[in-house]
């Protein structure tokens, strides 16, 4: 379905105000909150901006499952490790809804996946760092994923009609392991000193970077200008990350647990959790590749790349030779072949109309 938009490859246009009429058609119909289509025109800053940010998400999503797939054999019951397996499954599709939207914009996926394994591409920096306790699947989900989900419900109404689509099942599952996460910190805060402790030293870890995955600061950002302007984002970086420490603050508090932020405070007067300075110099670092796990998920995501060279090969050939039965079998019998076709297409249209609602 999504490959339809390769249509557009090499449909290069301007940007900017040099787009003429035709630009300010297509910044008409995205102020009316009208859903652009992969065979629509758009501005070349637009197609650029919206594969940088789908792909990195999509990287974000594969690579994301890194730290989480180092607990699943140490995962301390059955149960957990069940949820905590279903939860990295679901990452691992999210990343695949992705990069089909992503590749609606006329970009081959193997391009994609090429730009993240050579470390030309980002992905979000909160996966350069390690999950030393079981602790920390508790943090990730409830404050990674926590954060995620106040980044991405926005997204669901992003003028680019795949995206925003794709981001409305992602939002759905990544609501799911919100709860689980912040369930398994409820447990261990329930629990032994020991348990409290462990669950403590997460929260005192993730808490910095999780505010530095909404990325740098209003007046630091680059794209947002562009992409709030194209209602790709809806909210700035400095907006959302103030929702998520509004949200995340009382149930941190709920958990009986404190932040390692001594400038924390809620301001009455503006109904917000004050928060004190980031240290973006960290964040600059783990962007420049130089994170506590940069160099370890670059490595595991190429080891597994090569790895699986059988799996794509094998895939190949198979999809090779049902094409070539397919053509052999329409050449030898063209009349049962047509008969087949027309007794397929009435029940194919009605399962279509199902599906689509119609
Ligand atoms: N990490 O102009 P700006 C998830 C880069 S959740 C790395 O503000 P933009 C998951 C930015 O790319 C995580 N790089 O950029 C959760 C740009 O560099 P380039 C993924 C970052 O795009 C749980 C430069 O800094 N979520 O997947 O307007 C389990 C300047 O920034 C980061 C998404 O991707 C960062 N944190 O805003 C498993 C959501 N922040 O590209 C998986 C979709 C900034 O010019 N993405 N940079 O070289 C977005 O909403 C936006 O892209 C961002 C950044 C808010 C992240």
């Amino acid at each position: 379905m999504y490959a339809q938009a390769l249509d557009a490859v090499g449909q290069t246009a301007p940007a900017g105000p040099e787009d003429g009429e035709r630009g300010q058609r297509f910044q008409r119909r995205v102020d009316a909150e009208q859903r652009i289509e992969p065979n629509d025109w758009m501005p070349a800053g637009y197609r650029k901006t919206l594969t940088r940010q789908i792909s990195q998400h999509a990287h974000s999503e594969i690579v994301g499952m890194l730290p989480e797939g180092n607990w699943i054999t140490r995962a301390p019951t059955l149960r957990r490790k069940a949820a905590l397996l279903a939860k990295i499954q679901d990452e691992c599709g999210h990343g695949l809804y992705l990069y089909a939207a992503a590749e609606t914009l006329g970009c081959a996926r193997e391009e994609l996946v090429e730009q993240l394994l050579t470390g030309k591409a980002k992905y979000s920096s909160i996966f350069n760092y390690p999950t030393l306790t079981w602790a920390d699947i508790g943090a990730i989900g409830w404050l990674v994923d926590g954060a995620a989900i106040m980044n991405q419900i926005p997204l669901c109404r992003c003028s680019y009609g795949p995206y925003a689509r794709a981001m409305i099942r992602i939002c759905k599952e990544e609501s799911f392991h919100q709860r689980q996460g912040y369930e398994i910190m409820l447990t261990l805060c329930q629990g032994t000193p020991q348990q409290k402790e462990m669950a403590q030293d997460a929260l005192n870890r993730w808490w910095w970077p999780c505010l530095m995955m909404f990325g740098p600061s209003d007046k630091q950002s680059l794209h947002s200008a562009d992409t709030m302007k194209w209602k790709i984002k809806r909210f700035s970086n400095d907006d959302l990350r103030q929702k998520f420490v509004d949200a995340t603050v009382p149930q941190g508090h709920y958990l009986g647990l404190s932040f390692p932020d001594p400038d924390l405070q809620f301001d009455a007067h503006s109904g917000h959790w004050r928060f004190g300075a980031i240290d973006w110099s960290e964040f600059k670092r783990v962007l420049a590749g130089d994170g506590p796990c940069n160099r370890e998920r670059l490595a595991a995501r190429r080891r597994v790349h090569e790895e699986g060279a059988w799996v794509r090969a094998a895939a190949l050939a198979h999809a090779k030779k049902r094409a070539k039965n397919q053509a052999k079998n329409e050449a030898e019998n063209p009349a049962e072949n047509q008969a087949e076709n027309q007794a397929e297409n009435p029940a194919e249209r009605a399962s279509e109309a199902q599906t689509t609602g119609e």
